[in-house]
């Protein structure tokens, strides 16, 4: 049952202004594929039910990615659970109920890497997956991203249906919510960091003990990584998506302060939760399917800070973060 993309293949990316989302329709346009439903008729609210349910009927898409739904770093998380599970159960109820409803011939569902159990061994396997209690702070997210995960093979199992779930490492690139509350942990320290490197900050707060663990996946090579799993992947069984390696927030944050070029000190901030202590994700399925991430993250990092600083620029001018 491998699918095709075909030039002439009608594509839904519900959430296409998402980060991951944004990427792939950026990634689908430049290889060419012309009939994306986003281009031509805006998304509905896809917590909504019956105007979820009319934008199928009436678009009918073939090939569907869910990168849709609320999402945010560890602060947003915290202080808004609720909201972020409600949103991400709606949103992967009414797609994948439509989608179905509408004979979509195959689904891609974005799940996250927080599925896992808090104290999973690493790199994580499936087979892991509900083997332990979720980690806390973001313990409501990603209970609504497991019901789509198994969602999806619900509706395999009941309704023979192609649907498949993706897992992917922590996202981020170009477009990323760099706010104060909504963002992860790359936006928030290279956002932090040239503010302070603009205002002449001897420190930069990062939070926690710098020792979490965490892999990244620059958002390009992630759309490159959702397309190739919708051509060639086919099993009830989700994937990992990552690139195979990860490193410490402290070793991190070294990094983005290279990439932004400030010369202060960073002050680690235990006050501040960690999250789980690890996360890297075993990819060895992808990789064996001949997978490969392109981007190094110095240079992914680079192109993301570029990124962020027109845009800073075009919003607030020579006044940015004065
Ligand atoms: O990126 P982040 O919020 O995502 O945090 P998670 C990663 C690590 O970076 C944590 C530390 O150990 C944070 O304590 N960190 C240091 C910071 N400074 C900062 C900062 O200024 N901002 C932020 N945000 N973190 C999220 C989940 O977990 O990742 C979601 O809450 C989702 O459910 C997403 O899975 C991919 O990897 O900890």
């Amino acid at each position: 049952m491998n699918v095709v993309i075909e030039e002439k293949s009608k594509i839904y990316v519900a959430g296409g202004d998402t980060l991951v989302g944004a990427s792939l329709l950026a990634e689908l346009e430049r290889r060419g594929y012309r009939r994306i439903v986003n281009r031509s008729v805006p998304e509905p609210d896809l917590a909504d039910p019956a105007e979820t349910d009319e934008f199928f009927r009436t678009t009918l898409p073939e090939l569907v990615f869910v990168a849709a739904g609320k999402s945010g770093g560890i602060e947003a998380n915290r202080k808004y659970p609720a909201s972020l599970m409600a949103d991400n159960l709606l949103v992967a109820t009414n797609v994948i109920r439509a989608a179905h409803r509408h004979g979509v011939r195959k689904l891609l569902y974005l799940a996250s890497s927080c599925v896992y159990p808090r104290l999973c061994p690493q790199p994580m396997e499936v087979g892991s997956l509900m083997t332990g209690p979720l980690e806390p702070t973001n313990e409501a997210y990603a209970a609504a991203k497991l019901a789509g995960l198994i969602l999806c093979r619900a509706y395999r199992v009941e309704h023979g249906v192609n649907f498949v779930t993706l897992i992917p490492a922590n996202p981020f690139g170009p477009g990323d919510d760099f706010s104060l509350e909504g963002s992860h942990v790359i936006a928030a320290l290279m956002r932090r960091m040239h503010a302070a490197k603009i205002r002449g900050e001897s420190t930069v707060r990062v939070w926690g003990s710098g020792r979490p663990r965490r892999e990244f996946i620059f958002a390009r090579d992630l759309a490159d990584a959702c397309i190739f799993v919708m051509q060639r992947y086919e099993d009830d069984e989700p994937i990992n998506v990552g690139v195979g390696s990860d490193l410490s927030i402290a070793e991190l944050a070294e990094l983005v302060r290279e990439t932004v070029g400030y010369r202060g000190r960073l002050e680690f901030d235990p006050g501040q939760p960690d999250g789980m202590p690890a996360k890297l994700l075993d990819s060895s399925r992808l990789r064996a399917m001949g997978w490969r991430p392109q981007t190094p993250l110095k240079t992914a990092l680079a192109e993301t800070y570029e990124w962020f600083c027109k845009a800073a620029e075009k919003e607030h001018g020579d006044r940015a973060f004065l």
